[in-house]
């Protein structure tokens, strides 16, 4: 490689993260995301399904440029606000859904917990506007005492 092709290139690699940075995909009207179940307040057990709703928008893969459409991430005792500049995290608290699910099944440990779900880009960045979930909070029973029930 020449040093001019090079000097090139790497000049047009700096200059890709900022141009994402600046576009925010736009939701449209009425999009709207929810968590379908559990419940808010619900008593649950391991392992949990939580089904994940969308309305006035489809789901489809991370990275897919489809209009209208985004994947969905799953936020567990996240008391931040979403940054609404930044891609979402990813780590145990922020699960990324890139497949285009619709539901999940994770175990959480017994006692009180968080849900909360925010509908994503193809670059993992929030919609603008935000499509974020109501957060609900639910409470894990330890498999000991629903043994003891029986
Ligand atoms: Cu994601």
């Amino acid at each position: 490689m020449s040093k001019i092709t090079r000097r090139t290139l790497l000049s047009t690699l700096a200059m890709a993260p900022a141009a994402a940075a600046m576009a925010q995909t736009e939701a449209p009207p009425e999009a709207a995301v929810y968590i379908i179940s559990p419940r808010d307040g619900q008593r649950v057990r391991n392992p949990i399904v939580v089904r994940f709703g969308l309305r006035n928008m489809g789901v489809t893969q991370a990275s897919s440029a489809a209009r209208n459409a985004g994947h969905h991430h799953l936020l567990i005792d996240v008391d931040d606000p979403v940054d609404l500049k930044e891609p979402l995290p990813s780590d145990k608290n922020h699960l990324h859904y890139g497949g285009g699910q619709t539901e999940a099944r994770i175990e959480l440990t017994p006692g009180r917990h968080t849900l909360q779900l925010v509908l994503g880009d193809a670059d993992h960045r929030p919609f603008t506007p935000l499509l974020q979930s109501q957060k609900i909070g639910i409470f894990v029973g330890s498999p000991r005492a629903a043994k003891a029930k029986k």
